[in-house]
């Protein structure tokens, strides 16, 4: 088993500059305004079904994403707006797949939990927990059989490693030394219960590395870092030295679908946690840089006015064609 144990990740990254954060800041005042739109016109009965928020882990899916080139993959879970709004869906386009619009990125059929788009490396979210890893470790194969360089990243929940899937896949990735970067976020909850409460042993890095996964742990809800150790393997993972862990500890701010109050965790967690909300500590950082006030304003501002836009747009736009309604998916069953 030796041919497993991987070369330690001690490498260094330089800081993250002033304009890299700005464009990181730009991405999360995106994302969380698209959460708190879409919350909004779940309540309003606007949006069937149930939709995930990622309010509070904004940081992860934007530190990751900016890492990496419009050919590398992604994939994601049911709480997955904020990973495909990083790789670049258009946000009017998500919106709209939230409404079930004919102009949706998957022209309403997919619905939240579903968001795909393969032209940015989107390929794809799902609701079963921790299949994002098995349809990551797929892709990253067939990235290598064709000889590319890209590399593909799976986005999973602390719930999703007690599957035993997180487990068969870890396996596969490295035994096959896999391109594939794996990012637990770590929200310290799995739907109702504390993941802690369910968990044996150190937990996540301890997991990865019993298999030979180099891992690490990273402040999931500071941009600069998770910048910095995301350009870190995403160098490493590309180079071909196999798969990585990066474990980021952040939190999630809402229950966990719009219709959970999250009653079973005390308040007093939540507003203590609110204190460490990533965007307010990325002002902050811009701030101590010089950006002036008026400027980091006017990003939160035109990205609340793009979001905006995009909900208008979403709520003009056409319910999709019934007669389209098997086109595009899986074949087997169609009516004739
Ligand atoms: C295989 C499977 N088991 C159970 C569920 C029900 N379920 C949906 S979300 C969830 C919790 C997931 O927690 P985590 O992976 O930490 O993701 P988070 O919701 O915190 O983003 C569970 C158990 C499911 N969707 N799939």
């Amino acid at each position: 088993m030796d041919q497993l144990i991987l070369e330690r990740t001690d490498r260094l990254a330089a800081p993250s500059s002033w304009r890299a954060m700005l464009d990181l800041y730009r991405l999360m005042c995106r994302i969380r305004a698209f959460e708190i739109a879409a919350e909004k016109a779940a309540a309003e009965g606007h949006i069937r079904g149930m939709i995930h928020s990622a309010v509070g882990q904004e940081a992860v899916a934007a530190g990751v994403c900016g890492n990496l080139r419009r050919e590398d993959v992604i994939t994601s879970t049911h709480r997955n707006h904020h990973h495909a709004l990083a790789k670049g869906v258009n946000p009017t386009a998500m919106m709209a797949e939230l409404f079930g619009r004919e102009i949706g990125v998957c022209k309403g059929k997919g619905g939240s939990m579903h968001i795909a788009d393969f032209a940015v490396g989107m390929i794809g979210a799902n609701g079963v927990v921790a299949a994002s890893i098995s349809i990551a470790a797929g892709a990253a194969q067939a990235l290598r059989m064709k000889g590319s360089d890209a590399i593909s990243v799976a986005f999973f929940g602390d719930g999703g490693m007690n599957r035993g899937q997180c487990l068969e896949a870890f396996n596969y990735v490295a035994v096959n030394r896999l391109p594939v970067l794996l990012v637990c976020e770590d929200n310290g909850w799995a739907a109702t219960t504390r993941t802690s409460s369910v968990s044996a042993g150190p937990g996540m890095v301890s997991r990865a590395r019993a298999l030979g996964i180099e891992a690490e742990s990273v402040d999931g809800n500071d941009i600069e870092a998770v910048d910095q150790r995301t350009r870190v393997l995403v160098d490493l993972v590309r180079s071909g030295s196999g798969p990585r862990l990066l474990h980021c500890l952040t939190y999630r701010l809402r229950g966990h679908t719009c219709a959970d109050q999250a009653t079973y965790r005390p308040k007093s967690e939540v507003e203590t946690r609110w204190r460490d909300d990533p965007i307010e500590r990325c002002r902050e950082l811009l701030s101590r840089r010089g950006t002036p006030p008026h400027e980091i304003e006017l990003i939160r501002a035109e990205e609340e006015d793009l979001i905006a836009v995009a909900v208008a747009q979403s709520l003009a736009a056409a319910w999709p064609d019934a007669g389209e309604a098997y086109l595009d998916v899986q074949t087997a069953g169609a009516a004739s």
